[in-house]
């Protein structure tokens, strides 16, 4: 199978995740990267490729699901942040919260940050943001690759992650919502529907915000219950889609301690509301945190799983770009991605 993959990943380099009341290292590091490449290795899968270099692939597709302000927020924010003399890397302190509807967006870089978070565990630094659109062109590639009917499957092995990222706001380890952005290029090429599935542990509440009113995105997640687990205040099951988007969303949250054998039930229902819906293609957000040893969740799945799980969903037999979110077992994060790859190579 064809994997996307640049070294730029490692412009993200923040040291800093307010996690606990404590400043640790970040979870979402630059070595899970290592990990899988050396389980590609060892498997002798590949061949891995750089993206397409070409500026101009897949940008309306970024313009079509992000706001034009957050993309410039994004763009010029640590330079802003250093012209303030600040000291330490961007962590927003202040919120327009419930009490403050219809906030006007301030001129001040801490107001702005704080407008365009979602969260505050995801500290911008330094060059982030180039290594977030080198994220987005892995996806963008790897889309490409499918709509053009190139390939039937690709594996955009995509870091920073994106399915927390709505049309404006970050959080969650994301910037830009890579598997929107992929999906929402597939259709500019030409599909008339695209499923996306969500398997990270974590609700793509970035993802399903970007196609909640849209008909021709169906959107999928399997996740931690949102009343236990980030990103807590979205990812219900009563949560359907709304207007022409009715219908086109799908979430399946469980509960602490979910094995394997409970959250396969969850995938076979939504593996057959996809063929249901019949798409052109097939988007899937991967995170290998659903594995039994991940430090910030709490499902039990166990690497033999993720072989499993390939093969049911690659039964669907569409062509099928994956898209990397997370995973933070890092010394099992590539033998658990292996695994799940080497599982949807199994096609008839
Ligand atoms: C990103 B992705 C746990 C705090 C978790 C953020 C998690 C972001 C996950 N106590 N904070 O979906 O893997
Ligand atoms: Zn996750």
């Amino acid at each position: 199978m064809d994997i996307i993959y640049t070294d730029k990943h490692r412009l993200r380099a923040a040291k800093t995740e307010l996690y606990g009341g404590e400043l640790v290292p970040p979870f979402e590091c630059p070595e899970r990267m290592d990990y899988i490449l050396e389980a590609i290795a060892d498997k002798s899968l590949g061949p891995i490729i750089g993206p397409d270099e070409n500026p101009k692939l897949g940008a309306n597709a970024i313009a079509a699901i992000h706001d034009a302000g957050y993309l410039a927020f994004l763009d010029t924010a640590w330079e802003e942040w250093e012209a303030e003399g600040m000291k330490g890397e961007m962590i927003p302190t202040v919120w327009p919260s419930r009490s403050m509807p219809s906030p006007h967006i301030p001129n001040f870089i801490e107001g702005k940050l704080g407008y365009y978070a979602l969260s505050c565990e995801t500290s911008i630094a330094k060059n982030t943001i180039e290594a977030v659109y080198a994220s987005a062109q892995v996806a963008l590639t790897g889309a490409e690759m499918i709509a053009s009917g190139k390939n039937q499957l690709a594996f955009s092995l995509c870091r920073p992650p994106g399915h927390h990222a709505s049309r404006d706001q970050f959080g969650g380890y994301c910037f830009i919502n890579n598997a929107a952005i992929a999906a929402q290029h597939m259709r500019d090429q030409g599909a008339k529907r695209v499923a996306i599935l969500d398997v990270d542990f974590h609700h793509g509440n970035g993802t399903q915000a970007i196609f909640y009113d849209r008909d021709d995105v169906l959107f999928l997640s399997l996740h931690g219950d949102p009343n236990d687990a980030f990103p807590h205040f979205l990812g219900h099951k009563s949560e359907t889609g709304q207007g022409a988007g009715d219908g086109f969303n799908l979430n399946y949250p469980m509960p602490p301690n979910t094995p394997y054998s409970t959250w396969g039930e969850a995938l076979d229902h939504a593996i057959s509301a996809i063929r249901d819906y019949a798409p052109d293609s097939l988007v899937v957000s991967f995170g290998a945190d659903t594995f039994e040893n991940d430090p910030i969740s709490f499902f039990k799945l166990k690497t033999a799983d993720y072989i499993d799980m390939g093969k049911r969903i690659t039964a669907l037999g569409l062509p099928t770009l994956i898209v990397m979110e997370g995973g933070y077992a890092v010394r099992d994060i590539g033998t658990n991605t292996v695994n799940f790859l080497i599982g949807m190579e199994h096609r008839s």
